[in-house]
């Protein structure tokens, strides 16, 4: 049977099987020696030991698609960076990296902010405008009054998509309005704070509907962003791609340098602020970061 592995803890894998349900299974040692460790994602193929007990062995890892290593999890689709726009308050600087890290690792993400109760038009505007000047797509949801989350569906279907967001933004209340089967626990954000942990600690996989998975993995806090160098962090906002080139000085970096097309593009709007003031703290970041080697 073929089924993939939505969670795994303590060297066993819950293999999913469309029609059939879940499979608590081992992995033999078959993959050990081809340095093979099977993660969340993975399509499996299992060979069932005992039906009642729905226990089974993983017998074949089929080819990823990809592999992302942070969230450690295989065949991810695309990426829901989730954001409230109130209580907490969304932080970009957190939402610039998340975005830099994904693309990264060749991931496309959508940008949801949920709450949308709890503040007006305008400030969803405010919010979202740096974001589409780079081509993001962005949804605003919310669990209280149930808007955007058939459009949030439609986003999700056929995919799989790993979700993230720091903690206390409604990831929980959004996995159990897509899937009421999860049932997953939802916290008050002040309880939250004080215990400062979130309530996911490992990335578990929800089976929405056909074909349909999401991934919801451990919040965080900070991110940091690595392995970049100075001069490359400009193709990870699309919004410069556009104008990388057409800077005087080949290896721009947008910042003092004259006849500089980026902060053209800047003083004309085309280019938010915010967000070139994220890039300019992150060149500063990744200069201190020099400093150590
Ligand atoms: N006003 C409003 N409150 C919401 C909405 N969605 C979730 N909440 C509330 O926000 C709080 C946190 O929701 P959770 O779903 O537990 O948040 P989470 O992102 O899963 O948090 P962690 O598991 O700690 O990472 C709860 O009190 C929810 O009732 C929404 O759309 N509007
Ligand atoms: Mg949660
Ligand atoms: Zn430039």
């Amino acid at each position: 049977m073929k089924g993939k592995i939505i969670k795994g803890i303590a060297g066993f894998y819950y293999c999913y099987v469309e029609g059939y349900g879940l499979y608590e299974c081992k992995a033999k040692g078959i993959f050990r020696k081809d340095d093979i460790k099977p993660l969340v994602g993975d399509d499996v193929r299992i060979e069932v030991l005992d039906e009642s007990q729905k226990k089974g062995n993983i017998v074949e890892i089929c080819k990823r698609k990809n592999t992302l290593i942070r969230p450690n999890v295989a065949n991810v689709d695309q990426a829901l960076i989730i954001f409230a726009v109130a209580h907490p308050d969304p932080n970009f600087d957190l939402l610039d990296r998340f975005l830099i890290m994904m693309l990264q690792q060749g991931v496309e993400t959508i940008i949801c902010f949920n709450k949308k109760d709890l503040v007006d038009k305008e400030t969803l505007d405010k919010y979202s405008l740096p974001y589409l000047k780079g081509n993001y797509k962005i949804i605003y949801t919310s669990t209280k009054t149930n808007e955007g989350l058939d459009e949030l569906e439609s986003l999700l279907s056929n995919k799989t998509t790993v979700l993230a967001g720091p903690s206390g933004v409604g990831k929980s209340s959004i996995i159990n309005k897509l899937c009421p089967d999860a049932d997953m626990e939802v916290g008050d954000i002040s309880k939250k704070l004080k215990r400062g942990r979130h309530t996911t600690r490992h990335s578990e996989i929800f089976h929405v509907k056909h074909d349909t998975y999401i991934i919801d993995t451990p919040g965080f806090s900070s991110l940091e962003v690595r392995d970049i160098e100075k001069e490359d962090l400009q193709n990870y906002f699309p919004e410069f791609i556009e104008y990388n080139n057409q800077c005087r000085f080949v290896g721009c970096l947008h910042i003092t340098e004259p006849d500089c097309a980026v902060k053209e593009a800047l003083s004309e709007d085309k280019i938010s602020n915010v967000r070139y003031e994220s890039y300019k703290s992150l060149i500063d970041y990744i200069d201190s970061q020099k400093k150590y080697y």
